[in-house]
């Protein structure tokens, strides 16, 4: 990667950070531009700056409205970028994606989702703060392969346990693979929980996913 294409990654990144949609907007519409794979100004762009804001956060520096602006930004950036993700021409299979009950942090798993689709799965969209019964039912009633769990909070892991105890109980396990993510989860965790696979980026997900199907093929 050239500096001119550093420039316009870090520009991704400081408009998230710096809550600025006009500028998300120019710096995407430049990387379409210098032919910069969107995915990669996403994940090396629009993501590093909502990290860099996770940081201030941290660093009690930025608070709620402001990761929400950062957010806001992030989107304005999402929307120039999107139509130019090039779509993978064969389809994958289906999967259902969640934020499980209690946790509405849904930026990460919106990320997940599209690069999902675009490798070519489709997507049941759950939303956020969904019922562990839900994944069941939706299981259960669709003909789906994967189904991707995510959350942000040390408080609300235990829910992804309690969502693949319920698919034992119902026998669905072995109908579908398991794969979880956010940013506590981690591969110790998703062995304890009798998860298929972890995967610690959004660019990741995808492929983690449909090699678990292919090797159950
Ligand atoms: C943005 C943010 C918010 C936003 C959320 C906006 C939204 N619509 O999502 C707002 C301001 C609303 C918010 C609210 C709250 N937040 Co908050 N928030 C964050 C913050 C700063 C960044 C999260 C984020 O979006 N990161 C950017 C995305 C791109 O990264 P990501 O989510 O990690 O996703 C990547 C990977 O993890 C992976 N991934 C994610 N999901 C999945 C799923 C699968 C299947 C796979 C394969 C991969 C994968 O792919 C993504 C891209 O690569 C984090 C701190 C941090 N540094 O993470 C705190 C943080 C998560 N929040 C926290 C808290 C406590 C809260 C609140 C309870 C605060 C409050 N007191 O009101 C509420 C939550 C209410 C609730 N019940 O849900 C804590 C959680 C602590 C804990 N218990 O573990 C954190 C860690 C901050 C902290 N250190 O205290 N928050």
């Amino acid at each position: 990667m050239g500096d001119g294409d550093r420039i316009i990654l870090d520009e991704l990144a400081k408009s998230v950070l710096e809550m600025d949609e006009d500028l998300a907007q120019e710096a995407a519409q430049r990387a379409i531009e210098a032919a910069i794979d969107p995915q990669t100004a996403i994940a090396e762009g629009l993501s590093k700056g909502m990290e860099a804001a996770g940081v201030k956060y941290e660093e009690e520096e930025y608070f709620v409205p402001e990761l929400l602006l950062c957010s806001d930004a992030m989107y304005a950036g999402l929307a120039v970028l999107r139509p130019h993700i090039r779509q993978d021409g064969d389809k994958k299979g289906r999967a259902v994606i969640g934020v499980v009950e209690g946790d509405t942090h849904d930026i990460g798993k919106n990320l997940v989702k599209l690069f999902m689709e675009t490798y070519g799965f489709e997507m049941i969209d759950l939303g956020r703060d969904v019922p562990i019964e839900k994944f069941i039912e939706t299981v259960r009633d669709n003909d789906v392969q994967v189904v991707c769990m995510s959350t942000l909070m040390t408080t609300t892991m235990a829910s992804m346990k309690s969502v693949i105890k319920r698919l034992k109980e119902e026998g669905l396990r072995d109908k579908v693979k398991v794969v979880i993510g956010g940013a506590p989860i981690s591969q110790a965790f998703a062995a304890h929980i009798g998860a298929d696979a972890y995967s610690t980026t959004a660019t990741e997900a995808p492929f983690t996913a449909n090699g678990l199907i292919a090797s159950a093929s």
